[in-house]
């Protein structure tokens, strides 16, 4: 992965992949670093959207007509595809959802529901998203579960010294994220899954930040559970998936309950369908698994390790330039980091830096993030943040300090 070599790639060319780039708003060229948010979709997945709309449109696993049947290949394929990326063993191992939030949420209802009893432990890293918080809170109410969290240090790196005196035999699940999406931390997943198993845990990795971003194999990671978003790596919303060991997607019960999962209903009961397929109630977003399976394609084609090195470069640029604004304080370990960086300024609160860089056509995030228990932690009202993708370059980050300076000049 380090021996990536991003210079050998025609950036520029790739940035006109993205029709929504070449707008101007409020005025200005349009530049958009909130990819940590959402990613911009490329050409090829709108087009396999339209062309999925315009052709092969029906409904999956049900008629036995050609349009279905086209339908189905498609979305099946594109499970396929997902397991491929991320080195599952098999497509069985891959459920598709509505992205990360409904990932975490499936395992805590259906596996913690099943096998986490009063006094159990959850144990989480204290820079968890909300979608890696709530949803065990939650079931914390219902079963009399711990919910603990590892702490994070001052400079936004886990306390991995202490992770054997949180690793205690109470806890049945780790789940922890494995970039930060608001200090850009990326955590030593294999490291930590390796030390959840050790003490008889399961472990689950949230992937948002890191899918789009750089290789990933599940195997290699040792994890139990992966869930991340198509959204936040150039494919629609509304689409995800979960990565489910497949012994572990076998023993648990279902979620959701309707039709597509079962395999038969009486008045009485039912009987489900195997995994992944018992967890995919209702009609499923068909189309966003198309356009995920065509994001795959396209990212794979321009090589993980090169955006990931990419990402590298733009954001310890973006570091050294930010290093010449006075009264600017960056969050985040100043060592290895993901593609995003978290700043206050002295002169402005995080939403005023963001509202006046909206002027100038600049797209950035203020506020927590959904990271609210970080936040407290830090005593701060919240950060800007400016999130990049292989579709940014450092024109754009020379463009974002030019705003920042200004930022500091109208609040001074
Ligand atoms: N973070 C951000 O601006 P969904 O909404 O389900 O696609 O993803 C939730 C989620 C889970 N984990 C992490 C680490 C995330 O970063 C996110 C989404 C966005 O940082 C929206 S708050």
């Amino acid at each position: 992965m380090n021996n990536a070599d991003p210079s050998a790639v025609e950036w520029d060319v790739i940035r006109e992949d993205f029709p929504i780039l070449r707008q101007e708003v409020r005025g200005h060229p349009l530049i958009y670093l909130d990819s940590a948010a959402s990613s911009q979709k490329p050409r090829c997945v709108i087009e396999a959207l339209r062309h999925y709309y315009e052709y092969d449109n029906a409904n999956v696993h049900r008629g036995l007509h050609e349009l279905s049947s086209r339908a189905t290949d498609a979305y099946e394929g594109a499970r396929e595809k997902v397991a491929r990326y991320i080195g599952a063993a098999s497509a069985e191992e891959i459920v598709f959802t509505r992205g990360t939030t409904e990932s975490i949420n499936l395992v805590a209802n259906a596996w913690g529901g099943k096998f986490l009893k009063a006094g159990d432990v959850v144990l989480l890293t204290e820079m968890e998203h909300h979608s890696n918080i709530v949803p065990w809170q939650l079931l914390a109410e219902r079963t009399g579960i711990k919910v603990r969290y590892l702490p994070v240090r001052e400079e936004g790196t886990l306390e991995l010294a202490e992770l054997d005196k949180w690793l205690t035999p109470e806890v049945k699940i780790f789940a922890f994220t494995h970039i930060s999406n608001s200090l850009g931390t990326i955590n030593p997943v294999q490291e930590l899954c390796r030390a959840a198993r050790k003490v008889g845990a399961i472990s689950l990795v949230d992937a948002a930040q890191s899918a789009g971003h750089l290789p990933i194999n599940v195997q290699e990671i040792g994890c139990d559970f992966l869930a991340f978003s198509g959204h936040k790596m150039c494919a629609p919303t509304g689409i995800g998936a979960l990565y489910g060991r497949r012994e572990l997607l076998t023993a648990m019960p279902p979620w959701h309950g309707g039709g597509e999962m079962i395999s038969s209903v009486t008045f009485e009961g039912a009987t489900f369908k195997d995994a992944p397929h018992k967890f995919e109630a209702g009609t499923p977003n068909i189309a966003g698994a198309i356009g995920l399976g065509a994001a795959i394609d396209y990212i794979e084609k321009i090589g993980r390790a090169e955006i990931f090195a990419h990402d590298e470069a733009l954001v310890a640029y973006a570091i050294k330039r930010m290093a010449e604004l006075p009264g600017i304080r960056i969050f985040g370990p100043s060592g290895k980091r993901g593609g995003l960086v978290s700043f206050m300024m002295d002169s402005a609160h995080p939403h005023d830096v963001t509202t006046f860089a909206d002027r100038y056509g600049l797209a950035l995030r203020g506020g927590h993030h959904c990271n609210q228990p970080l936040m407290r932690k830090f005593r701060l009202p919240g950060t800007t943040r400016a999130s990049f993708y292989f579709y940014n370059n450092r024109a754009e980050v020379d463009r974002m300090i030019e705003i920042l300076k200004e930022v500091q000049r109208f609040f001074a």
